[in-house]
């Protein structure tokens, strides 16, 4: 049997994804909450294909509990935030999350570590919390660590389909959970050890967080000289050796925006083209409001109540809105001591700003001005409602005449 630790993003799907391959699951996590929602049939968060994944795991057995299991086999997948001064991961739940395995594990157990960690996280705190109790590490207890890769808005389709990486002090024991993840994973596993998988995954995020930042330094290049930035990235792309991603009114999410900074965090010296690129996205909300003020002058428009920004999402069609760039454009806003801004997004529900819409059709009818900040699916299909309003659009999708762009 497995216990997954930690019902997340990641663990919730990794979870199902076994039991829906026969393999026995039983998930663990201490929000009481969450486990009573699931206990009672329900996901926890809107992702394509999760709740036909979470049915089959149901059918298949699979168990939710706030308890930790006696069993051989743990995935630990509980978050891994960072300090926003130090730029440091901060590993205390996934130290606490193995410290309470090591509370109930028989010897010869093997603990997963999924979380994303900085390199050299697993030895500095994942090892001194296993041997505490009196373990030694590869003879009483096996040690692996597994980041995952799969992106949320194709969570399920890229658990089946994404390469994998497993670190492992050991390599039969690495080989043993490979094993585990094949019951359902068609890519490529990689055995390797576990600091080289540590890294891998925090430079595979790295990679993407610098593009964007090119993409995004362009954009502003481009301002600047009133040059059509989209058309330059997409003639630039006809090269067949380049590939430039798109610029965005910032960069989101629990990854991407995060990750990169442990690097920066533990080699400050070193990470200069890094450390910079984060800048530049973390500057983006920022460059968008004040072409909010630009655009607002231009247009004769004094009321920034009457201002929307459409999606507090991080990114489109998903309801993740951890470290969301609309957000940050809120926080901004508000230290100008002009709050007032107002916003919809179709997928977040619940109040969590003020000045919130809930309904598409009202919230355009309360604006002059529309800022497109993600791109969701919903505003692509109701371009037509956007008629008579100014727009910015922060990701090219509009497509109308006088709309504007970064
Ligand atoms: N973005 C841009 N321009 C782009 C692409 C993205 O501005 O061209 C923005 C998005 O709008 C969003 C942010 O970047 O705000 C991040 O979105 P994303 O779709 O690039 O990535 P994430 O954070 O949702 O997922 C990433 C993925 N990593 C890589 O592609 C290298 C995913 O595979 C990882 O599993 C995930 O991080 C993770 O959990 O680490």
């Amino acid at each position: 049997m497995i216990n997954v630790i930690g019902l997340g993003y990641i663990g919730l799907p990794t979870a199902l994804m076994l039991a829906s391959h026969g393999v026995e699951v039983i998930g663990t996590d201490y929000n009481k909450e969450l486990v009573a929602t699931l206990n009672a049939g329900r996901t926890t968060f809107k992702e394509d294909g999760l709740d036909e994944l979470f049915q089959n795991a149901l059918d298949a057995g699979i168990k939710f509990s706030t308890e930790y299991q006696v069993t051989d086999t743990y995935i630990v997948s509980v978050p891994t935030p960072y300090d926003k001064f130090s730029k440091k991961v901060d590993a205390c739940y996934v130290v606490a999350a193995v410290k309470s395995v090591m509370e109930v594990c028989p010897k010869g157990a093997t603990v997963v570590v999924e979380s994303t960690v900085s390199p050299g996280t697993i030895d500095k705190f994942v090892r001194p919390a296993i041997e505490e109790n009196g373990f030694v590490i590869g003879k009483d207890i096996n040690l692996v660590h597994a980041p995952e890769r799969i992106i949320p808005g194709n969570m399920v389709y890229e658990l089946l389909h994404n390469n994998r990486t497993i670190g492992a002090d050991d390599r039969a024991v690495g080989e043993k959970i490979k094993e585990l993840y094949m019951s359902f994973c068609q890519g490529e596993i990689v055995v390797t050890d576990i600091r080289t998988a540590e890294m891998t995954k925090v430079v595979e995020n790295t990679f993407r967080a610098v593009n964007i930042a090119f993409a995004n330094e362009l954009a502003k290049i481009c301002r600047h000289d009133n040059m059509d930035v989209y058309e330059i990235i997409r003639i630039c792309n006809m090269h067949p050796r380049v590939n430039i991603l798109q610029p965005g009114p910032g960069v989101g999410g629990h990854c991407i925006s995060v990750d990169p900074w442990f690097l920066v965090g533990d080699y400050p010296s070193l990470a200069k083209v890094i450390d910079e690129s984060m800048q530049t996205n973390d500057g983006m909300p920022d460059f968008v409001l004040n072409r909010i003020h630009e655009i607002m002058r231009e247009n004769g428009l004094k009321d920034i109540t009457r201002v929307g920004l459409y999606g507090l999402a991080y990114k489109e069609n998903v309801d993740d809105y951890r470290e969301s760039p609309t957000l940050q454009l809120l926080e901004s806003q508000e230290r100008h001591l002009a709050p007032g801004l107002k916003t919809y997004d179709p997928f977040i529900k619940n109040d969590i700003v003020e000045n919130q819409y809930h309904d598409l059709d009202a919230f355009l009818a309360a604006v002059d001005m529309v800022v497109i900040m993600v791109k969701h699916n919903e505003i692509k299909e109701n371009m037509d409602k956007l008629a008579g309003k100014v727009v910015l659009d922060c990701h090219n999708i509009c497509g109308l005449p006088g709309v504007y762009h970064l």
